[in-house]
């Protein structure tokens, strides 16, 4: 079965309802979401700098982020949220990546990656774009071409442990700078929970913008 039936069938999955949010089965995948589960000790006290530290590898790590089309509010429906998830996952099982931090806005969404030098990111990309269009269609019963996505995607390699640092921060505080919530914690669709859980963030954090991402503007 190649990529696209198999994601096809995903979509079909949820369509019929059993992927919905709160599923067992969906939960699972959103707590997976983050790679190297257990690699860290939950709460313990080691400054979150040396924790990003060890979350950094050299060389092929990626910010990226993914607009929609006119900016369209693809994402505030939970159905279309849970297809997105499922499409990513099984992009990542044909082009592995490890994911390190995320945050799903209703429409655009961010991405801190590390990918390996055996998977090429541009067809990564596009196995995401593409199969979430047809996936979407699919979903939706739209039988003509539609434009999902605003073309391209902005992606940028990170350069060192500080500049990994600010894009895992940024990514977090981004459902407060785009007026969503007032604190991270609030916001369901990122990865701040993964990593508030093992302790690397305060409840209160972000409330106001972390001085280390204030130099920092994408979307
Ligand atoms: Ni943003």
């Amino acid at each position: 079965m190649n990529e696209s039936s198999r994601d096809f069938l995903i979509a079909l999955w949820l369509i019929s309802g059993k992927g919905a949010i709160g599923n067992r089965g969906y939960e699972r995948v959103y707590a997976g979401a983050i790679g190297n589960r257990g690699y860290v000790k939950p709460m313990s006290q080691t400054p979150v700098h040396a924790k990003i530290r060890r979350l950094y590898v050299p060389d092929a790590n990626y910010f990226i982020t993914f607009v929609f089309q006119n900016r369209a509010s693809i994402l505030a429906d939970p159905q279309n949220m849970a297809l997105f998830r499922a499409t990513l996952r099984t992009a990542k099982e044909y082009h592995p990546f490890t994911m390190r931090a995320y945050v799903f806005l209703a429409d655009h969404l961010h991405l801190l990656i590390f990918i390996p030098t055996t998977t090429n990111i541009s067809k990564l990309m596009q196995s995401v774009q593409r199969n979430f269009t047809r996936n979407y269609k699919a979903a939706h019963g739209i039988p003509q071409p539609i434009r999902l996505w605003q073309r391209g995607f902005w992606d940028h390699v990170i350069r060192n442990e500080q500049d990994f640092a600010n894009h895992f921060h940024y990514i977090h505080f981004n459902p407060v700078k785009h007026g969503y919530v007032t604190r991270p914690t609030d916001y369901p669709y990122s990865s701040f929970h993964e990593y508030y859980q093992r302790g690397w963030y305060t409840a209160d954090w972000g409330a106001t913008q972390p001085d280390e991402i204030a130099h920092l503007s994408f979307e």
